[in-house]
C-alpha cells in the first residue's frame, strides 16, 4: 500500500476533482502496462483489431522466445496473463516501471490506486458469446459527491448482447465455487452477479451511475437472480431520457430540483 501511496504523489495521480484523479490512474496504468494476453488471442486481436495490437504482437513475440510465457510463481506455473495480484504487479511496477498482463491485471493495479487515492474501486466484467474481442475486465469507482458508482471506460458500440457481471468481495479464497454458470439470462457464483444485456442500454446503465443500494444488493446478496433487477427499463433505457433536450438527463435532474420538462 505504501507503494500505491508513493506511486500516487510521485506521478501526481490525484486531483481535488474526483473524475480528473480517476482518468489520470487509468492513463498511468495503461501507459505502464506491458499488454499481454494469451498468444491466441494476441494474434487474433492484430488480425482482427489491428492498430494498438499490431504494435504489441512483434514484442509479446520476442518476450515469448525468451521464455517469458510461462513463470513459477507462489507453487504453480502460470501463464503471462495469470497475475492478477495486487502485490505482485505492484512489485513489478517498483522493480521494472511496468505492470504485466491483461486487461484483469490493468482493473486490479487501476483498483489498487484508486483505493490508494481514496476513491473506492469495483470490477466489472462483460463478455460475448459471438464476439470474443468484446470480452473485457474494467474498473468502477464510487464517486462520494453524486453518490453513485461509475466507470470511466467506455463501452464498445453495437447491436450486441453482452454478459455483464460485477465482481463481489469475498472473505477467503478457500471457501468460494469460483465456477460461474450462465443461463440466458443470468450469470451467478458465489464471485460474480450478472445479466445479459444490449450493449448500448448497459453504457446507459453506467452513464446513469449506479445506486449504491443496487450496488450492496450486487455485492453482498443473491437477489439478481431475477433477471431485470440490475437492467430495467429505468436504470439502463434504451435512450436516456431529456425530455427539455438541455443535456442534462431527466433523472439528473429531479436529483437537482430542477425541472426536466424545462
Ligand atoms: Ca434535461
Amino acid at each position: 500500500m505504501t507503494t500505491l501511496f508513493e506511486t500516487i504523489k510521485k506521478h501526481l495521480l490525484y486531483d481535488s476533482a474526483l473524475n480528473y484523479t480517476v482518468s489520470k490512474i487509468e492513463s498511468f496504468v495503461a501507459l505502464h502496462n506491458h499488454y499481454r494476453s494469451t498468444m491466441e488471442n494476441l494474434i487474433g486481436f492484430s488480425e482482427n483489431l489491428g492498430g494498438y495490437f499490431k504494435t504489441i504482437l512483434p514484442d509479446a513475440m520476442n518476450d515469448l522466445k525468451n521464455g517469458g510465457y510461462y513463470t513459477y510463481y507462489f507453487g504453480k506455473t502460470r501463464r503471462w496473463d495469470g497475475f492478477m495480484w495486487l502485490n505482485y504487479q505492484t512489485a513489478r511496477l517498483k522493480t521494472t516501471g511496468h505492470y504485466k498482463g491483461d486487461c484483469g491485471t490493468n482493473t486490479c493495479a487501476n483498483m489498487g490506486l484508486y483505493k490508494a487515492a481514496g476513491i473506492p474501486p469495483l470490477s466489472i466484467q462483460r463478455s460475448s458469446v459471438e464476439h470474443y474481442e468484446l470480452t473485457h475486465n474494467f474498473p468502477g469507482y464510487y464517486d462520494m459527491l453524486l453518490n453513485k458508482w461509475y466507470a470511466y471506460q467506455a463501452f464498445p458500440r453495437g447491436d450486441v448482447d453482452l454478459h455483464i457481471y460485477f465482481h463481489k468481495y469475498f472473505p477467503h479464497h478457500w471457501i468460494i465455487d469460483t465456477e460461474i454458470k450462465y443461463t440466458e439470462e443470468l450469470i451467478y457464483s458465489s464471485l460474480y452477479q450478472g445479466e445479459t444485456v444490449r450493449a448500448i442500454r448497459a453504457e446507459n446503465f453506467l452513464s446513469q451511475g449506479i445506486h449504491p443500494d443496487l450496488m450492496e444488493s450486487l455485492v453482498v446478496s443473491d437477489k439478481t437472480h431475477i433477471q431485470g433487477f440490475i437492467f430495467n427499463d429505468e436504470s439502463a433505457p434504451s435512450l436516456i431520457p431529456d425530455k427539455d433536450k438541455d443535456g442534462l438527463c431527466d433523472s439528473h435532474e429531479l436529483e437537482l430540483s430542477t425541472n426536466p420538462e424545462k
